[in-house]
């Protein structure tokens, strides 16, 4: 193994093959759903808030793909935060059962909290804060809630390999992004596995021109890609590229793969209803 590869400890990013790993999409505040899908993946959540592990989950792990926070109301959104602040303590005590994955609006929001100089202070990014990242004012009136949230950030990973053998492996992130940005340690890499060209900006753009390389780089293979990040209608794969945000905010389902050993599952969820739902028109992915 070359030096700098071993120095960048890309090791780092292995996780287990041993255990099976429950993907879920993005959350975005819908923590009523999270629960439901967790407890029929076999976590059921107890009075105190606590995820129970017992001999039927022991061997199960849980992955956030990132965008667990902004769009939902502050009151689902305090208690996504406050769940999976003591869950990532309570599960990770014997071995870690719980990993987050970095999305572009944990890194924004942080941004915001943090006074990060690169945020460019003008209307568009003024008018931003309140339109799409809504859990900044939420932190900002709340110290507490802000603290847990720093904690959580400082916890999450850009990226996670579940490499079983030469012939099978799953790498997760937030976003899609191209073949030689993924599982790179570099920032630039890590800034693609993030966040992608913006929807927002290209709003007439079908999303397969505006990001070509999801199907263009897409192989016939058991090296698998999956993302969250598109909200989609719908669990979306093309060969190798998987993506699993199924807009639960948006009113539709939260959705996670399953992996184990050399096989990937599906299971969503329906939104509950106990927020208000977001408003979106889908551009969808591989819709060839
Ligand atoms: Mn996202």
């Amino acid at each position: 193994m070359p030096v700098a590869e071993l120095y960048l400890g890309n090791e780092a990013k292995l996780i287990p093959t041993n255990h099976q790993y429950i993907v879920i999409g993005d959350v975005h505040g819908c923590i009523d759903e999270l629960k439901t899908l967790l407890k029929e993946q076999g976590f059921k959540t107890n009075k105190e808030g606590l995820l129970e592990v017992t001999s039927h989950n022991e061997h199960k792990s849980i992955v956030l793909l990132g965008d667990f926070i902004d769009k939902a109301s502050e009151e689902k959104l305090t208690q996504t935060i406050e769940f999976l602040y003591k869950n990532y303590l309570h599960l990770n005590q014997q071995r870690k059962r719980l990993y987050l994955i970095l999305g572009n609006h944990e890194d924004m929001v942080y941004r915001y909290i943090t006074n990060d100089r690169t945020i460019i202070v003008n209307p568009r990014t003024i008018r931003n804060k309140t339109l799409y990242y809504n859990t900044v004012a939420l932190l900002e009136k709340n110290s507490k809630l802000k603290k847990l949230f720093l904690e959580l950030y400082s916890f999450c990973d850009t990226y996670l390999l579940y490499k079983k053998d030469n012939d099978f492996s799953v790498t997760l992130t937030h976003a899609p992004c191209k073949e030689k940005y993924l599982a790179q340690n570099d920032k630039i890499s890590r800034k693609k596995m993030i966040k992608c060209v913006s929807r927002s900006k290209n709003p007439n753009m079908p999303l397969d021109e505006l990001l070509p390389y999801t199907h263009e780089e897409a192989k016939d293979n058991q090296h698998c890609h999956i993302f969250g990040h598109l909200s989609q209608p719908s669990i979306r794969q093309y060969k190798n590229k998987i993506c699993i945000d199924t807009s639960a905010i948006y009113g539709n389902t939260l959705s996670c793969a399953i992996i184990e050993n050399k096989t990937i599952n599906f299971h969503s969820v329906p939104f509950e209803s106990k927020q208000k739902k977001g408003e979106q028109t889908y551009n969808i992915l591989f819709d060839f």
